[in-house]
């Protein structure tokens, strides 16, 4: 059986291959054109929106993660808004320090929904995954993608993009929403 991944973001892609590795699917890439509006009103909405439009089109299984990190001290910005906060992902971390300056609360969450659909477009599994942690107040370390480099997780002393991709794929929010839907998607793809 075939997978789509439902996914424009080359860093959740390359982690997507991680998780799946094991699975006895062939991955396939969504057609870069093949563009879903995101017009839900939380993750899981757009999650499912990506999954089930992206399957429908292309006649295939297909899995679409929504995620983005929300800050308590911003009332949960960027939120829904995370990939469209700035420009570039550079900027819209130099966008998340500015608005965090001198703000002492550094609290945070990251957030993700994953949905996977079946070709007729009809949403077959879900779940969500939260990882807390706190916002640094510089980047540090080179690895991951988005706003790894000031996402800090306290109990290992470092932040996404310095620990090693194995560790952030087991604690990340997107390793907790997938470590509940792998056994499951296992089934399916046995079939
Ligand atoms: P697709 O919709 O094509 O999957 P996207 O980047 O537009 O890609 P989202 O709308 O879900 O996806 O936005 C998620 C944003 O949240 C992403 O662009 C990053 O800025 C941020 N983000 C999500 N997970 C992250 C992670 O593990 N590390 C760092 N940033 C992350």
């Amino acid at each position: 059986k075939k997978l789509v991944l439902a996914t424009s973001n080359p860093g959740k892609l390359k982690e997507f291959e991680g998780y799946l590795r094991g699975l006895d699917v062939e991955l396939v890439l969504k057609p870069k054109d093949l563009e879903v509006e995101e017009t839900g009103s939380t993750f899981m909405e757009n999650a499912m929106l990506k999954a089930s439009q992206v399957a429908l089109a292309m006649g295939e299984w297909a899995i679409a993660d929504d995620s983005g990190l929300m800050i308590d001290a911003l009332n949960g910005a960027p939120g829904l808004f995370s990939a469209r906060y700035a420009s570039s992902p550079d900027a819209c971390i130099d966008r998340v320090l500015k608005e965090l300056e001198g703000e002492t609360n550094r609290q945070a969450q990251f957030v993700c929904a994953v949905a996977i659909a079946s070709g007729d477009g009809k949403i077959r599994l879900q779940n969500e995954g939260i990882c807390r942690g706190e916002i640094l107040t510089q980047r540090q370390g080179q690895g991951g993608f988005g706003y790894d480099p000031i996402f800090y997780i306290p109990e290992i002393g470092q932040t996404f993009a310095e620990i090693a991709p194995k560790t952030k794929d087991k604690i990340s929010h997107r390793g907790i929403a997938l470590e509940g839907l792998l056994p499951l998607l296992k089934n399916l793809f046995s079939l």
